[in-house]
């Protein structure tokens, strides 16, 4: 079990600030007039007992505080060009920045949860002894912002008084990251104490990249204090690993949700969107992607865009289920981003009139950003994540290097996109979720769309989620379990955090269930008896399987029961189809839902025994995977191993006799 402010207080141990006199002295001697002022603005203790402490530790030759101001913001970004952090880029308001060649992705290897003695982790995860930490970061920590300027910023995860918000201190000498969270945080400098009162927390980050040296990588470390929700960052800058008020305080919003709001509060990975329906009604959906799997560019098929990330979840009192998205801008993949799928980011991206900080994308000799799959010219040679580059260039071991890292990204503020519902996202009661959606990258057993029995069956689609690795993670290789979308940021064991959401679905404060489906766009024509890896749909039918279940929701369609869910009828899907002036072969419509028995099967067993291996996993999940094993093996015994639709219906009309 896990509980907050246990154990040494690394920060507060290193910094050696431990009352409100001694930080003042220390702003007095380390802070100009201008940071001191700004300070004083701040009554929270603890906050100016943790700045002080961060000051005290990394030794900053002069300390800058961001209120959030125009004059601040604009000051961090002069202040990122000058010290070469970013490049302007000839469009008004673009840069470029760029991460060391061996660091485009999170360092997974190298990132950590400090814990007590006793405390468990995620078997997925690494942990580290809080004494080792402790040892690790006074080493490598202590004196790190020497001759440089040390960031302040006061943030709010969330639009400012929302039960789900919590106020963020983000501490850097990495003015890119200061920049970043401009965009993609809402400033709270103004209202911290006021905040910081009513969430009865806040969260710490502080972060150096030290001198930036390929050398350091290997020395480079992203450390989560769960018990005294602090994070430290070293070495690094990609901002995964350094602007840890996104994933980092993710993770610390996962823990107390799972160990101190049970039954009221979740915190996803999740994008937040809505669909218009019939009658211009709005729909709202939350839905789990694993990193690198299209989670923009779903949340982007809305009518109501929210957000693209993350989402934290909370019981009302009319028990509805609401959400809202802790930031307020995008930090995209941009491969594959093009006119055809994704209009609205594209018009960000190539007109003027949007800030933007790009990275990792190739520059070309105009000062133009390129990336692959963007749908036009490619140029010949320019200069990327690598270095220089050129059209047919190769690594080490002769394979090409392509001219925009994978995980390469764009920055900008939600506000610039065509279809942002900016009221909805800033207002503190949220949207109401009326569908949660689950995907992941399957490429031969699940159909485009089922939608959960119950509760306990959605929880397990959560559960199930699988993907091959993705280009967000350094050193990622193979199919990886991916639970809940959610897996790189559950701290604690899996067993707490499924427990978590069994209770919460289940919850009788929760009135108004949601509908929970699985998606998957990934099925294969190989996988259906046909060839090649060439997928069965394409990302437009998206719209269609989120309209599918728009509908649902709504009682307006009929479905077909099976044992992993219900799987929308032909009708249905060919008149949502006509919607997006695409024809639907009902050939085609077969294949993607006919069952591959023996694949789901596979699957099945494949989540059981991984989490049989784990302690305390409750008996809720073995028996949903009980019950529908033996509903698939029914339908083997009768049907063979491939199940059509048309059988499918037939079983489903037999049980109900
Ligand atoms: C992801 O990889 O899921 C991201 C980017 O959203 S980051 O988590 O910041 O690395
Ligand atoms: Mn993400």
């Amino acid at each position: 079990m896990l509980e907050l402010k246990k154990g040494l207080d690394i920060l507060a141990e290193i910094g050696g600030i431990r009352a409100l006199d001694q930080a003042l002295a220390l702003f007095e001697h380390r802070c100009d007039e201008d940071a001191r002022a700004k300070l004083g603005q701040i009554a929270h203790e603890e906050a100016l007992l943790k700045i002080a402490n961060a000051v005290a530790m990394t030794e900053p030759e002069a300390v800058f505080v961001n209120t959030g101001s125009d004059a601040d913001v604009q000051r961090v970004r002069d202040m990122s060009l000058e010290k070469g952090e970013e490049q302007a880029l000839p469009m008004k308001d673009h840069t470029i920045h760029f991460d060391l060649a061996q660091e485009q992705a999170r360092i997974i290897d190298r990132t950590f949860y400090i814990v007590n003695a006793g405390e468990e982790t995620s078997v997925l995860a690494l942990k580290i002894p809080r004494a080792e930490a402790y040892e690790y970061i006074k080493t490598h920590m202590k004196g790190i912002a020497r001759g440089k300027t040390l960031l302040v910023g006061f943030f709010s995860r969330g639009p400012i008084g929302a039960p789900a918000a919590i106020p963020a201190l983000e501490i850097t000498t990495s003015t890119y990251v200061m920049h970043s969270a401009n965009i993609l945080y809402r400033h709270v400098y103004d209202r911290f104490d006021q905040e910081a009162q009513r969430a009865g927390l806040f969260y710490t980050n502080v972060h150096s990249e030290g001198p930036n040296r390929p050398e350091d990588l290997p020395l480079a470390r992203v450390f989560m204090d769960r018990s005294w929700l602090t994070t430290f960052s070293m070495f690094c800058t990609y901002a995964g690993n350094t602007l840890l008020l996104k994933k980092g305080n993710h993770r610390f919003a996962v823990d107390l949700a799972t160990y101190f709001q049970r039954e009221e509060k979740l915190s996803e990975h999740m994008f937040i969107t809505g669909l218009t329906g019939p009658g211009g009604r709005v729909t709202y959906f939350a839905g789990a992607t694993p990193s690198g799997c299209g989670k923009t560019t779903t949340a982007m098929v809305g009518s109501d865009f929210i957000g693209d990330d993350l989402a934290q979840l909370w019981v009302a009192e009319d028990g509805t289920l609401r959400a809202i998205n802790p930031e307020c801008g995008i930090f995209g993949i941009v491969q594959d981003v093009n006119r055809e799928s994704d209009p609205y980011l594209m018009k960000c991206l190539r007109e003027e009139g949007t800030e933007v900080i790009w990275s990792n994308v190739l520059i070309d000799e105009h000062g133009i950003p390129h990336w692959v799959g963007n749908g036009e010219e490619p140029p010949q040679k320019g200069i990327n994540f690598q270095g220089q580059w050129w059209e047919g260039q190769t690594d080490a071991n002769g394979k090409p290097i392509p001219l925009s890292h994978p995980n390469a990204r764009c920055t900008l503020h939600n506000k610039a996109i065509a279809n942002y519902n900016q009221a909805a996202a800033e207002d503190p009661h949220g949207v109401a979720i009326k569908v949660i959606t689950y995907s992941g990258r399957d490429s031969d057993t699940m159909p485009p769309v089922r939608v959960a029995q119950t509760p306990d069956h959605g929880v397990v689609i959560g559960a199930s989620i699988l993907s091959t690795a993705t280009a967000t993670e350094v050193g990622a290789k193979g199919v990886r379990r991916q639970p809940w979308a959610n897996e790189p940021f559950i701290p604690g064991p899996l067993a707490d955090y499924m427990d978590a959401q069994f209770v919460f679905f289940n919850s009788a404060k929760l009135k108004h269930k949601p509908l929970m489906a699985g998606l998957n766009y990934f099925l294969t024509h190989g996988a259906r008896d046909g060839e090649g890896n060439a997928l069965l749909g394409e990302k437009r039918d998206v719209k269609v399987w989120l309209g599918w279940l728009e509908l649902r929701a709504h009682g307006e369609v009929d479905a077909i029961e099976t044992p992993i869910g219900f799987i929308p009828r032909y009708e249905d899907l060919a008149k949502l189809f006509a919607e997006i002036d695409k024809e639907y072969p009902r050939e085609l419509y077969d294949k993607q839902f006919a069952f591959y028995v023996d694949n789901i099967l596979y699957r099945i067993a494949l989540q059981e025994d991984a989490y049989r291996k784990e302690e305390n996993i409750p008996a809720r999940l073995f028996a949903v995977c009980q019950q529908q094993r033996q509903g698939l093996e029914a339908l083997k015994a009768k049907y063979g191993p491939i199940v059509s639709v048309k059988q499918l219906t037939e079983a489903a009309e037999d049980s109900t006799k």
